[in-house]
């Protein structure tokens, strides 16, 4: 069962599912049969039908809906289109985002707006939109906000994108709190450095990526499937009274200092 509610096949809406970590989470909960909104961004379409096939693949259904995260006349359709297609959200993953690393004097007003904007403030129209009809309607769910490693450390050629994933955990508490009553628990998933196209060309230099690898407790990368596992389970009911949590998934990087 992987429905908060009970059903044997939720729906599970996940953001910028195209690819990446959205993609691999998709597959997980397909493998229970769910129904899955997989949300992609304009011009992502191909990459949104691949999932798609890799979802009915793994055994569950899965919607490609076109919607920029960060524009709320778009997440507003994509979720009342979503719920028409296939029903009432049970399940959230917010996990849309991006990342153009960049030096901090090269950081202008316009890429410091575009993170934050697709980043922060698409994880709060995706989340209120959802959550709102949860609540009118009586239904109880889980939501996952795709934080980062980053929300507790900084980054040098990250400085626009690290408050954002700050801001996603401390969204996830603040929620936690106002929604915990209504039966929607909300919780952040921290990735530590996982192998997918947003970070490829920051860890094509052999020097940077062995460095990391080498901190990495566990000796390797992420991949996409660990991020999706540790999702997945956050929203069985035997994580029933985990609210307001920050689940860092990182194969021990972050302890590792001495
Ligand atoms: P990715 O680039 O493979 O995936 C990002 C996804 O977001 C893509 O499918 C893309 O289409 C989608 N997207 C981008 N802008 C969008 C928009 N405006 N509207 C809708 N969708 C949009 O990278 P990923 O590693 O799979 O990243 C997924 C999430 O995980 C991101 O939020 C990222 O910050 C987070 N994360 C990744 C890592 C890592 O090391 N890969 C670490 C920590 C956190
Ligand atoms: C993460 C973390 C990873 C980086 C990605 C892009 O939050 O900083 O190390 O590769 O972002």
């Amino acid at each position: 069962m992987n429905s908060p509610t009970g059903q044997e096949t939720a729906h599970v809406l996940i953001t910028g599912a195209a690819r990446g970590i959205g993609r691999a989470t998709a597959i997980r909960f397909a493998r229970d049969g769910a129904r899955i909104t997989i949300n992609f961004p304009p011009g992502e379409r191909e990459f949104a039908e691949e999932t798609a096939r890799q979802v009915a693949e793994a055994g569950g259904v899965g919607f490609p809906i076109e919607a920029d995260v960060a524009d709320p006349d778009a997440v507003r359709a994509l979720v009342t289109d979503a719920e028409e297609a296939v029903g009432p959200t049970d399940i959230l993953v917010s996990n849309a985002g991006i990342c153009p690393f960049a030096d901090f004097f090269e950081i202008d007003v316009e890429l410091w707006d575009r993170v934050q904007r697709v980043n922060e403030r698409g994880c709060f129209l995706v989340t209120q939109e959802v959550t709102r009809r949860m609540v009118t309607e009586g239904r109880t769910g889980s939501v996952i906000g795709i934080s980062s490693i980053s929300a507790w450390v900084g980054g040098a050629r990250q400085v626009h994108y690290t408050p954002t994933k700050a801001g996603i955990s401390s969204l996830m508490k603040s929620l936690a709190i106002v929604l915990g009553p209504k039966g929607i628990r909300c919780n952040a998933v921290l990735p530590g450095t996982i192998a997918t196209d947003i970070n490829a060309e920051d860890l094509a230099e052999p020097a940077k990526r062995s460095a990391m690898e080498n901190r990495i407790p566990l000796g390797r990368l992420g991949k996409p499937e660990d991020i999706a596992g540790a999702v997945w389970l956050l929203t069985r009911p035997e994580a029933g009274y985990v609210n307001g949590a920050e689940l860092l998934v990182d194969g021990g990087l972050f302890v590792n200092l001495q």
